[in-house]
């Protein structure tokens, strides 16, 4: 008989690559929120893979980037610690954008834990690129990643939007870990708590139907879980926001309420309220309090 494998991979890359999309399908079931906005993701979701020969734990981060704000540095302390203790690093980079800078850097980053966790590269998106340029991005970030004399990388074309190429990424993942336990029961597939994952789902829908700096200013929070009664406090920072969130005559509001209800267990209650919260993003009280 195979033993079983186990541990831990964390999932970096640059903001927006498709980091959550990518352990969603990995997963096979949404556990992460995503949308086209940069740092959707707050907070490290570990996502549990859970096969006959195996119990990968994913931990999806928020995007590395270059704070601007007090928030900004909470995401990516978030994201940075995630990558101590793991056997496995993946990289993911955009294929329909040169790598960068800012892409290089979380290379480094990768390669530079000194327990040595094995690292993969997932240029994703690759249903958007002309393959010419996914060979150009494979290119670009090998020049990179490949320079470290002693660290060997693997590289993955990957969409997970449709899901090519991710069965031989997590193949590869597989054959990185450990002999180990299973570390989570085999029916659970996220860590995230119920009224942490309805403010998320909350906070998703706003993102599909804003823009500018509003995604940046809205946090969500679960504040009264009666069931079916749940209570969701949503945050902005200037009242021009607020009717933004509430949008013409309330519709913003109801479409959210609905798209929300129709991924919660039937017969939820929502109730949405928004609030000012001047500069929360900016105020250490403010994020500790919403557990950033
Ligand atoms: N076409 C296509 N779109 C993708 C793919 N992967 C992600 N996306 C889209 O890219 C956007 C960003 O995806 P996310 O998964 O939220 O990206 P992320 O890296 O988690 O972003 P942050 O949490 O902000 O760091 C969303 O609109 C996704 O639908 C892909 O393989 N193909
Ligand atoms: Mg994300």
């Amino acid at each position: 008989m195979n033993e079983l494998r186990s541990g831990f991979v964390s999932v970096i890359g640059r903001p927006n690559v498709g980091k959550s999309t990518l352990v969603n399908r990995i997963i096979g079931t949404k556990v992460s929120i995503a949308s086209p906005r940069p740092n959707t993701t707050r907070s490290q979701v570990r996502g549990v893979l859970n096969r006959p020969d195996a119990q990968v734990v994913f931990v999806d981060t928020p995007g590395l980037h270059r704070p601007r704000t007090p928030l900004g540095e909470r995401l990516n302390d978030a994201a940075q610690s995630s990558l101590e203790d793991v056997d496995v690093i993946v990289v993911v980079v955009d294929a329909t954008a040169p790598v960068g800078k800012g892409d290089r850097m979380v290379v480094e980053n990768a390669l530079s834990r000194r327990a040595g966790p094995a690292i993969l590269v997932a240029v994703n998106k690759v249903d958007l690129a002309p393959r010419r340029d996914v060979l150009e991005r494979l290119a670009e970030v090998s020049a990179v990643a490949g320079a470290t004399p002693g660290v060997e990388v693997e590289y993955f074309p990957v969409s997970s939007t449709t899901g090519e190429g991710v069965d031989a990424l997590v193949a590869a993942v597989v054959a990185a870990l450990p002999p180990g336990p299973r570390y989570y029961p085999e029916d659970m597939v996220s860590d995230v708590p119920e009224a942490f994952w309805v403010a998320d789902l909350v906070r998703e829908q706003l993102l599909a139907r804003v823009k500018d700096e509003v995604p940046h200013s809205i946090a969500c929070r679960v504040t009264e879980w009666e069931w079916p009664r749940v209570r969701c406090e949503i945050l902005v920072e200037r009242d021009s926001q607020k009717g933004i969130v509430i949008g013409r005559g309330g519709e913003t509001l109801k479409q959210v309420g609905s798209a929300v209800r129709a991924q919660m267990a039937p017969g939820a209650y929502l109730e949405l309220f928004v609030r000012v919260e001047k500069r929360w993003q900016y105020r250490d009280d403010a994020l500790d309090r919403l557990g950033l």
